[in-house]
């Protein structure tokens, strides 16, 4: 398959160096960046229309993964858009309504995890689960909203794959911030995540842990408790080393991934926490879009 990446910060580097000789059946083609050095097109949208160009990653900023992923979509390109899927919940839902040919794959990679994937095999009758999110550290433009939306959205992904149920109330409250929180910013947050089958997930998502990246994940079932293994790393990158890969290889052999749907809930979630993030009381995340489909079980 031969693909053209979207994007050159850390991400775009990184599935560009991946397609590049670690994914089978792949080729990199063609980047693209309106400022880095080097890329073979200034414009995302003159990628995306290159005829040699087959499919699509797009790493680029938030607000321009709307644009790109409908122009791949009217292409007829398969298309692998980082997450969040889009900035909000409506955008979001015209790109899951225009992908009628499931076009779309969303980069959450979580669910490539040889941890994730083990877990997800021994869980059985869960009521609870108990996450972390500890980044060492976060860009400086990282606000509380942030977290949320860029850092938990991650666990609304996977405990919805994990339980396969959706996520029907949402609550967020924050302790006092650590010291080393920019001014204003709410860090750490506990958000309690409810499902339709009234299953509880806390989420304790600290952006400046310092001691390094560590992701926690404790299944509570009713005869057991499953966790993924302790493995504190030193950055995202390393810790999902594997998931980027993996993701990326059953993405070009054509095997089932997160859908638009998906990318669709998780934002309706994390909009809810946002609106709770705010208020401290509880939110409803309210139905999805019933003409989409429940497409949890993928
Ligand atoms: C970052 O954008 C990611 O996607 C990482 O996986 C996540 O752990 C981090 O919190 C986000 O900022």
């Amino acid at each position: 398959m031969r693909v053209g990446v979207i994007g050159a910060g850390l991400m775009g580097a990184t599935h560009a160096r991946l397609l590049s000789g670690a994914v089978p059946g792949a080729e990199l083609v063609a980047t693209a960046d309106p400022v880095a050095d080097g890329v073979t097109y200034s414009d995302g949208l003159e990628l995306i229309a290159a005829p040699d160009v087959e499919a699509v990653v797009i790493a680029s900023p938030v607000v321009t993964h709307e644009p790109y992923t409908l122009a791949c979509i009217e292409a007829g390109k398969r298309v692998l858009c980082e997450k969040p899927l889009a900035g909000d919940p409506a955008a979001c839902l015209r790109i899951a309504e225009a992908d009628t040919h499931e076009l779309v794959t969303v980069g959450f990679m979580r669910r490539f995890d040889p941890d994730y994937v083990e877990l997800k095999a021994r869980i059985e009758a869960p009521l609870l689960i108990h996450c972390a999110h500890r980044n060492p550290s976060v860009h400086d433009f990282f606000d509380s909203e942030m977290i949320l939306t860029d850092s938990v959205v991650h666990e609304v992904y996977i405990t919805r794959w994990l339980l396969e149920q959706e996520i029907v109330r949402v609550q967020v409250l924050t302790p006092r911030p650590t010291s080393r929180a920019r001014e204003g910013v709410r860090d750490p947050q506990l958000v309690i995540l409810e499902t339709e089958g009234g299953q509880l997930v806390t989420v304790e998502a600290f952006a400046t842990a310092g001691y390094g990246y560590d992701i926690r994940c404790t299944v509570v079932g009713e005869s057991g408790v499953v966790e993924l293994p302790v493995r504190i790393a030193e950055s995202f990158q390393e810790r999902f080393a594997d998931a980027y890969r993996l993701e990326l290889q059953a993405w070009v052999a054509g095997e089932p991934g997160p859908t638009a749907r998906d990318g669709y809930a998780a934002a309706r979630v994390t909009e809810a926490a946002v609106r709770s993030l705010h208020t401290g009381g509880p939110v409803e995340v309210g139905q999805l879009a019933p003409h989409l489909g429940s497409g949890l079980h993928d």
